[in-house]
Parts: C-alpha cells; structure tokens; sequence
C-alpha cells in the first residue's frame, strides 16, 4: 500500500484531543439548562441558516469552546488536506486501491476531475445523458414492452448498496412519482420478498432493473435469474431486451447473464456501494420521478458539496455534526445515535443511513494497520416519528442511557391535510423541548394534586413520573422534502461519515466485513448442495447444517 498523504494520527495522542479531554472534565455534569442559563447567546452560536435548512446544535452536551477545540483538532489531523484528497480524487480507498468519487457523480460537467490521468466528467455525463434518453423513451412510451403495452412497474433488483439507496429516495419522494408508474424493490435472497410480487405483476408491462456493481452477488444473480425465469415462461427469450436492463461495473457478467451492452448503465470502481444512489444506480430512481427530479438531487447533494468545501469549521454543518458525534462517542461513550426523522416520507432514512455509517466506520484498525484503541463508528437506528414515540422513546425519556438524537422535519408538507401536519410539527418540537427539560418532581406532584391524588399516592408514584431531561438533541428543519432538500439532506450525512472516519483515522471506503460474508454463504451452501458437511466447522455450526439437512430431508 502507499503512504497516505494525509496525516496518519491516533486522534487521542494529539494535543488538542487531550484539551478536549480537559474540557469534558469540566462541562459533562453541567446541565443542558445550566449551559443555557449560562450564555444567553448560546442560540445564535449553536444554530444557523444554511440553504433551505435550519441548524439547532443548541440542546447539546456542548459550548462554543468544544466546537472550537474539536475544529483544533481537525487542523491538527490536516482535515482540509483530506477533503481535499476526497474531491480530487487521490485513491484514499487505500485497501482497495481506489478513489472514491461520488461527489464527482454531481459535479458540474465543465470542472474536470482527473483519475489516473483522465478526465472522468465527460464518462459522468455520458451516463446521465443514457439514463434520461432511457427515461424519456420509457416515459413517452417509446420503449415498450414485447406485447407493445407501455411499461408500468420498475422492479430493481439489488441489495446493500444497490438498494436502499435508491429505495430511499423513491420511498422520500413519492409525491413526485410519475402518474401510472410503480416501483418495487427487491433485495432478500429469501424468495418470500421477491413471490409476492412477481404473483402480481404484469411481464408485459414490467422492466427489471439488475442492478449490482459486479454483477456477482448471490442474492440479486439469484433473484435476477428467478424474475428472468418467470418472464420467459410468459414471453421469449428474445423478449428479455425489452424488460431487462443492468447498472454495473462489470461488462463480462452483464454479457454472461443475457443482457444485451446496449442495455447496460455503467458506473465505475471510484464509485462505492453505498455511495453511488447518485450512478446509474439511481436508474430506478430517474425511470421513477423523472430525470429533472433527479438531476434536482445531484443539485442539492452538489450544493452541500459547495457548503463543506467551503464553509469555515464552526458553521460547517456536517463537520459540525461529525464533530458531535464524536463528542458523544468518545468522550460521553453513548454507542448509539438515533435518527428520528419526522416524515413517514423518510421512512428508510435511518435504515439507509445504518448502512452509510455502519459499514464506513464500524472498524476497528487505523490507517496504519494497527487495532484502534478508542471507540470508532457509532451504532445508527431510527424510525420515524411520531411512531417511535408510541414505541423506543421510552427508553431515550427514562432509560439509563443517553441517547443522541438528530430530529429531522420538512415545514411544508406535500398533501393538504394542515392539521395533521401541524400535529407532527408539534411532536418534533415538543420532544427536543422535553427531552432537555425532562419533568421534576414540584411539577409532577402538583399535576397529581390537581387530579385529586392523596399525598401517600403521591410520594408513591411520583418517583416513577419524574424525567430527569437533559437528554441531547440536534435539529435539523427543512422548507419542503423536495428533491433537491433530499439531496442535500443525503450529501449532508455521507460528509459527516467521512469526517468521523478521518477523524478516527479508519478507512471509511472500504467494506471488508461485508466481503466475509458472502464468502462464508457461499461455502455452506455447496455442502447444503451435497450433502458433505465439512469437519472444518465448529461443532455448533456442523450440527446447525445437520439440522437444516434432516429438515429439507422431511
Ligand atoms: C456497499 C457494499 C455493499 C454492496 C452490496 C451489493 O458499499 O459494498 O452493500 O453494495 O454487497 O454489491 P453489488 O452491487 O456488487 O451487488
């Protein structure tokens, strides 16, 4: 491998961690109320205006010094080098030996951006002028399928990365769908998700789209040959043109599947799984909403990208947010960060983000090889609210652990139901306020008093009802979920990942944990095949292949 340029630190033997150390020791029993009390211009330093979005970083764990002291330490680690290295391109991917480029994906065509020697801008819109011809054509019903009929369902077929990216974004703009037209995506290798759906499908008027990056991966080549299986028992062979196209890098297994070049969307290696919602692996989402829609989501992505380039630290919105999280994870050691998005649009926001984070920072050895010995990627969940509060709020209200919470909202919603939309707003605002002030005991014993409580029912319920607060919130307010919000919103968290790995000092791009996993499948399953189950294996494990044995036997 090659020496990084950028700086290969352990974050905690810098000077600037060990003043954060200092600091921590100095604020972290100090209140959320007391910090307010304490600057009364705490809001006007904790919050601002960036694009369409409002930033509240108040109701932190935090003053103005801890931003200050965690910007030190991105200066320090050299943190612009590093952005820096991302834009351009230097292959920072250094396991697999590659760039990592989906900011190029939403440049402007005219900047170019060199990889290894060539201009890759005129590769990028080449792509994207196939996709909107493919659109249109799809559309206007110039592509149509083999009985003539126009095509009316999408199904994408893909998993990880080549799902719940696009998944996501066609879930959060539904308003936006093109009348007529519907969406499916499949992912489980298990044939419960894709039966379902192929039951009620039309072949005449369903396009399939395969999508994978190398075209290998058992649970889409799986699903991919069941749904090619169940389209030829109702049409030809020559039919499958018409209704199946591939997004991948790989050419040769594109060609080996059946699937003609001229129907294959490529993108390249510079390109990560769960970065490359902004490919052509977004075909899904451009034959969903339209190519304008699309094109307005690489806008706002390219937008956030302008703002993180640019901004100074303290008004930097995904350093800022990176800086927070860890905050919490390395020095309040809170493991978890929710995502609570307030919008049943963004259903699969927490969901896709799990993927974001999980798998660029859940490592444990730095950019050096050694193991780390602090606490890397935090561990994202979520759901949206109000459900959740019926649910998991429990647990963040009274739990013993503090639970950093980011509360995502749009002002202005997309249908006309105002009352219901205010309701929502006002559980987004309602929560962050009563997570910070919880409810002490004069309060709850004078609510019991006016239900006509006597003192001994009192003082025994009372303990049960008090909320000590002081549970951290970030928020985050939008103007609409359109397209272009959505895409900043997305840009906006896929720079916050990047920052906590710098700042670990981990390599974010790479996924080789996700890499073990399809090994191993792929060794059982030729002994399921045979029947010859390997001494190899654990005791436990022989015996659970046993067992699944005797069963299909039966
Ligand atoms: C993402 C990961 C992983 C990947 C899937 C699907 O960053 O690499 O989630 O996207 O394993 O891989 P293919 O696109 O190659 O089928």
């Amino acid at each position: 491998m090659q020496p990084s340029s950028i700086n290969n630190y352990d974050p905690t033997q810098t000077k600037s961690w060990k003043e954060l150390d200092q600091h921590f020791n100095e604020i972290k029993d100090q209140s959320l109320i007391d910090l307010f009390k304490e600057e009364p211009n705490r809001l006007s330093h904790l919050s601002f205006d960036e694009g369409n979005f409002y930033f509240d970083f108040s109701k932190n764990h935090l003053t103005k010094k801890t931003l200050s002291l965690f910007a030190s330490l991105a200066n320090e680690m050299g943190l612009s080098e590093a952005k820096k290295a991302l834009f351009q391109g230097q292959k920072i991917n250094k396991t697999e030996d590659r760039a990592v480029l989906h900011t190029a994906l939403r440049n402007p065509a005219d900047k170019p951006i060199i990889v290894e020697g060539e201009n890759i801008m005129p590769l990028v819109s080449e792509e994207l002028r196939k996709m909107k011809d493919f659109s249109i054509k799809l559309h206007q019903g110039k592509h149509l399928g083999y009985t003539s009929k126009k095509i009316l369902n999408i199904v994408n077929i893909g998993i990880g990365g080549s799902d719940l990216g696009p998944n996501m974004v066609c879930e959060a703009l539904k308003p936006y769908w093109i009348k007529g037209m519907n969406t499916y995506f499949i992912s489980n290798v298990d044939a419960s998700h894709i039966d379902p759906l192929l039951q009620k499908l039309d072949p005449a008027t369903t396009l399939f789209i395969i999508a994978s990056k190398t075209f290998t991966t058992q649970e889409t080549m799986t699903n991919a040959r069941t749904a090619r299986n169940w389209f030829i028992e109702h049409a030809s062979v020559q039919d499958v043109k018409k209704h199946f196209v591939a997004v991948s890098t790989n050419e040769e297994k594109v060609r080996e599947f059946g699937i003609d070049l001229q129907n294959m969307f490529k993108f390249w290696d510079w390109v990560g799984g769960r970065y490359s919602l902004w490919s052509s692996i977004g075909l899904s989402i451009v034959c969903t909403v339209g190519y304008d829609n699309f094109s307005k989501l690489l806008k706002g992505a390219q937008e956030m990208d302008d703002h993180f380039m640019q901004a100074p630290f303290e008004m930097n919105a995904p350093t800022l947010m990176a800086f927070i999280g860890v905050w919490y994870n390395n020095f309040f050691k809170t493991q978890t960060q929710a995502i609570l998005p307030y919008d049943q649009r963004l259903a699969y926001f927490s969901k896709y983000l799990q993927q974001a984070d999980m798998e660029s920072n859940g490592k444990s050895t730095d950019r050096k090889g050694h193991q780390v010995k602090y606490e890397t990627g935090q561990i994202i969940w979520g759901e949206p609210g109000t459900n959740g509060q019926h649910a998991f709020y429990q647990l963040i209200h009274q739990g013993t652990k503090m639970i950093p919470c980011d509360f995502i909202a749009a002002a202005l919603p997309a249908h006309d139901k105002i009352d219901h939309h205010d309701k929502l707003m006002a559980n987004f605002i309602a929560q962050t306020e009563a997570l910070m002030k919880g409810k002490d005991a004069s309060s709850v014993k004078s609510e019991l008093e006016q239900q006509g409580m006597s003192p001994e029912e009192i003082t025994a319920l009372l303990p049960f009802k008090v909320f000590d607060g002081n549970r951290p919130t970030s928020t985050l307010l939008m103007g609409k979920l359109s397209p272009e919000n959505l895409g900043g919103l997305i840009a906006l968290y896929e720079h916050k990942i990047f920052v906590q790995g710098f700042i670990w000092n981990v390599f974010s791009f790479d996924q080789w944990g996700v890499e073990l996993g399809k090994q191993l499948a792929s060794n059982i399953l030729s002994e399921i095949k045979t029947g010859d189950v390997h001494e190899s294996h654990d005791s436990s494990t022989q015996k659970m292949i046993r067992k699944y044995l005797s069963h299909k036997g039966s």
